[in-house]
């Protein structure tokens, strides 16, 4: 955990409870950093290795998905749920409460709402990502960055609204975080994707949640990379707002390309589902693509479908949740199967589950 020093100044709720830190749900601390300084040598034009899948699909001028992840893509069967949802995410804005986001991307360009969103760790309107460190990276600098590519390549047409709740070493204050929730549904988000996590139960975080869910947004959260059955909050609401709301929440882990639990991936009875969380090759800061791992990727591709299938004006949250779950493709991983909820999402399915 960085410094929270910048943060102190701006504390203004959770009168009841003590304030927090969260953090990013990357396998560790310097998963990102790593991954970009070798994958990014060999791909300092991101576009050139896009455009051949995105020609089967459609052409947004978003980054698309990309060839790199086809055997992601293939397990989710998106190539078929992009053709049944061809507005591809077209008018739903996605909160992204996370670094911040790199703000110029090329991969980006116009599929940012930038007004919409907010820097609370800076306390301005420009939620751009900062690298603090002295030399190199810091260890979750690009990781909003990565996690907005990732949305962008399941729904192109997506409109990302970041708000940026975590310093640039990945943690952040638990009262940001419930304002930016409250933010996001005020200026429009129809799903907030929270990439982050902590082992410290909430009400205030699960009320504000159910208050976006009520509003008619769809909220996704990654499970955590802590390997075991303890699902970091707040993914772990989720069966809450199942028996509160019908459901809302949808609570991500991290599926290996052989359909195994990956290493890392928190899983438990509080899990909705799982999509892939390893290596996955997405967005980093100056035009630079990365290779990332850890829930804090997988929750953004279910993020993703959930915009493809509102586009197809499916907008009540607690049927889509419960579409996204019964759609699903079964767990077979003989060890863990209990603990994968409804398991593996499966994009094209989820364009014909009413
Ligand atoms: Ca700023």
């Amino acid at each position: 955990m960085g410094s929270l020093s910048l943060n102190a100044q701006l504390l203004t709720v959770t009168a009841t409870e003590p304030d927090i830190t969260l953090a990013t749900s990357v396998i560790d601390d310097t998963a990102i950093a790593q991954g970009n300084t070798a994958w990014a040598s060999g791909n300092t034009a991101w576009a050139s290795g896009n455009t051949a899948w995105a020609s089967g699909t459609s052409t947004g001028g978003a980054i698309n998905a990309l060839a790199a992840n086809a055997p992601a893509w293939t397990k989710l069967d998106l190539g078929n749920g992009q053709k049944l949802a061809p507005l591809l995410g077209q008018g739903i804005k996605v909160a992204v409460l996370d670094t911040g986001i790199d703000i110029a991307h090329p991969a980006f360009a116009g599929h940012l709402d930038v007004a919409s969103g907010w820097d609370y760790v800076g306390g301005d309107a420009i939620p751009q990502e900062e690298n603090w460190a002295s030399s190199g990276y810091s260890a979750s600098y690009g990781h909003g960055t990565a996690v907005a590519g990732v949305i962008l390549q399941v729904a192109p047409n997506a409109t990302i609204v970041p708000f940026r709740v975590l310093n640039p070493n990945g943690s952040g204050r638990l009262s940001n975080i419930i304002m930016a929730v409250n933010d996001a549904t005020k200026y429009g988000a129809k799903v907030i994707n929270m990439s982050l996590g902590t082992t410290t139960a909430s009400v205030a975080l699960s009320t504000a949640i159910k208050s976006a869910i009520s509003s008619g947004v769809m909220v996704v959260a990654s499970s955590g990379n802590s390997g075991d059955d303890n699902v970091s909050y707040p993914a772990r609401y989720a069966p809450d707002m199942q028996l509160a709301l019908g459901g809302g929440l949808i609570s991500v882990g991290s599926i290996s390309l052989g359909d195994k639990k990956s290493s890392f991936s928190t899983c438990g009875l509080s899990l909705d589902m799982l999509a892939p969380g390893e290596a996955v090759v997405t967005t980093f800061p100056n035009a630079q693509l990365t290779s990332a791992t850890g829930t804090s990727f997988a929750a953004p591709m279910v993020s993703g479908a959930v915009a493809l299938a509102m586009s197809n004006e499916r907008t009540n949250v607690v049927a889509l949740y419960k579409s996204v779950r019964a759609s699903a493709t079964a767990p077979t991983d003989p060890l863990f199967w209990s603990q994968m909820g409804s398991g593996t999402l499966n994009v094209g399915k989820l364009m014909v589950t009413p």
